[in-house]
């Protein structure tokens, strides 16, 4: 009977973890400056967002006329400890922005659905990422 019970923690709790019943969120790697997803809680597809060499930035963009994946669907962003993310509504850079610094100690996860951020909720179409 308790070996029953432990096959099924096993199989139930990895399933927890990736966030069923919950956040798959994890560490942004130190080569990363942040990880954005498709949907809340860091679920859905992943892009990693490279970190730039010292004192630049890593830029992204999506115009309409060249991609449709990722562009209008980013719903949670983590950013790495000592970073900072801006997201823009429109291509180009343009539009309205949000920013999200990491302090040094900790990583920063944030879901687009939140009150400060929900005017880029599945509607960002560029970013820039600083360390
Ligand atoms: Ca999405
Ligand atoms: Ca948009």
């Amino acid at each position: 009977m308790y070996s029953i019970v432990l096959v099924c923690l096993a199989v139930v709790l990895p399933a927890a973890q990736a966030g069923i019943f919950g956040s798959s969120c994890v560490e942004v790697p130190a080569n990363l400056c942040a990880i954005v997803y498709d949907e809340s809680n860091c679920g859905g597809w992943k892009l990693e967002i490279p970190k730039a060499a010292r004192g630049k930035s890593t830029r992204m963009d999506w115009p309409w006329y060249a991609s449709f994946w990722y562009r209008n669907d980013i719903e949670s962003i983590s950013v790495r400890k000592g970073c900072t993310f801006t997201g823009w509504d429109d291509h180009g850079f343009d539009g309205k922005s949000i920013s999200i610094a990491a302090g040094g100690r900790r990583d920063k996860r944030i879901n687009t659905k939140e009150d400060e951020y929900d005017d880029l909720h599945e509607d960002i179409e560029s970013l820039e990422c600083r360390c």
